[in-house]
């Protein structure tokens, strides 16, 4: 299963409670106050790991919570420190933040850290603002919950605010901060307060709702009808290995292939799934798999010249390029390839003359992936297109 969107509830852990303690020994019957301060609570880390391609340990485990730190005790001893939470997610992770759940002081309790949350998190809930028809009749009115027929994808999605972009390699964000642990009564003496007999208790770790969405990394993005040979195409180009059959739909999620040149220089390519007219309106796959392409720095328009299907390739390439701007118009300033495919088919040739005719100024590369033609030209190709994009960033 592939995961690139997720909510997650995350909640570091409470400071330990400052402990109110005298000393008594043999010897020393009035010892003075000795209650040890609280640990902090610990905190819940994202670490951006390369290991990883995608949010499947998130949506299993939605609820990250970190160790509370523990209380203080007597003879002045510290209770420790909470143990930070480590979660790992792929790199290319953006972190919004939907709901700060974090108590305010005012109702704080010490640590009640069995206490629930006041609020179920949106991903638990199971009715909050949810489209509910009531039927008449008296007593037994019933309620029928429509939201069983809402499609996940229809659903009005929750933005938030982006506090990270998780893009290297082992770069580290604190999503939730432990909480200071309450210093112990040992503090509070002074000349005119021998006996202080309070502590602080210890402060709450901030906890919130979050969303995680991942937006790959790559340099190419490989977009196209289904069928045009994307995938092909990635198979022909580096040593990922997506499944290629003769029907639409095949890729269901991004593929990430690493091109390798003679001088060791590396590409990373995206190959995602079919994009076809009417995405946006959630025909097909629907069209949110595009933002595995909006990192790229070329786009790869990817035309099946052969016109399978009875499709004509300049009528693709006009709705590709419509279902792109209306994803996000920023896509289409992208620097973008036009390749042909399949040109290793009789019909290619002319289909590729009307395609000169019909959309001009538009130059337009041929290849044949699934026969290795024109291939190495393209792999050369993308690598100045994204070198140059680079130069101009
Ligand atoms: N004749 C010919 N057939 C090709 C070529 N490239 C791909 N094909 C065929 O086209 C069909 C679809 O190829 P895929 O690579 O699965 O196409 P895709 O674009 O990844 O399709 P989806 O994953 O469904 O979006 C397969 O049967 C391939 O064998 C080519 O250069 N020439
Ligand atoms: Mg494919």
């Amino acid at each position: 299963m592939f995961i690139d969107e997720v909510k997650v509830y995350a909640r570091a852990g409470h400071g330990g409670k400052g402990c109110v303690a005298f000393l008594r020994e043999t010897f020393r019957p009035k010892g003075g106050p000795s209650g040890g301060n609280g640990g902090r609570g610990g905190n819940v880390i994202l670490q951006a790991d390369h290991d990883l391609n995608n949010l499947i340990n998130q949506f299993y485990t939605p609820r990250l919570i970190a160790e509370n730190g523990e209380a203080g005790m007597g003879k002045g001893m510290d209770g420790h420190a909470g143990k930070d939470l480590v979660i790992k997610v792929p790199c290319g992770t953006l972190v919004w933040k939907l709901r700060d759940t974090t108590p305010s002081e005012d109702d704080e309790e010490g640590n009640d850290d069995e206490n629930p949350p006041a609020e179920k998190p949106a991903f638990m809930t199971s009715s909050s603002n949810r489209p509910v028809i009531r039927r008449a009749g008296g007593e037994r009115a019933m309620e029928i919950d429509l939201s069983e027929e809402e499609n996940e994808s229809t659903k009005p999605r929750e933005e938030g605010e982006l506090v990270a972009d998780l893009t290297e390699n082992g770069q580290q964000f604190i999503l939730c901060k432990g909480g200071r642990g309450g210093l112990g009564n040992r503090n509070f003496a002074t000349a005119r307060r021998q006996t202080p007999r309070f502590a602080q208790p210890g402060e709450h770790g901030t906890e919130g709702e979050f969303r995680f969405e991942l937006r790959i990394i790559a340099e190419v993005g490989l977009v196209g009808y289904p069928n045009a040979g994307k995938s092909t195409l990635l198979t022909a180009i580096s040593k990922a290995r997506p499944k290629v059959a003769p029907y639409p739909f095949t890729t269901l999620h991004p593929q990430i292939g690493i091109v390798e040149y003679q001088d060791f220089a590396r590409l990373t390519v995206c190959d995602v799934p079919g994009l076809i007219e009417g995405a946006h309106n959630n025909v097909g796959l629907g069209h949110a798999f595009l933002r595995h392409i909006e990192r790229c720095k070329v786009i790869v328009l990817l035309l099946d010249m052969a016109g399978t299907d009875g499709r004509k390739p300049w009528d693709d390439y006009k709705q590709l390029l419509n279902e792109l701007g209306l994803y996000d118009e920023t896509l289409l300033e992208k620097p973008r390839m036009v390749v042909a495919n399949k040109m290793d088919e009789a019909v290619s040739e002319e289909n590729l003359k009307t395609f000169k005719r019909k959309i001009r100024k538009v130059s337009v590369m041929p290849i044949s992936a699934a026969f290795d033609e024109g291939v190495e030209k393209f792999k050369q190709t993308i690598r100045d297109a994204v070198e140059a994009a680079a130069k101009k960033e």
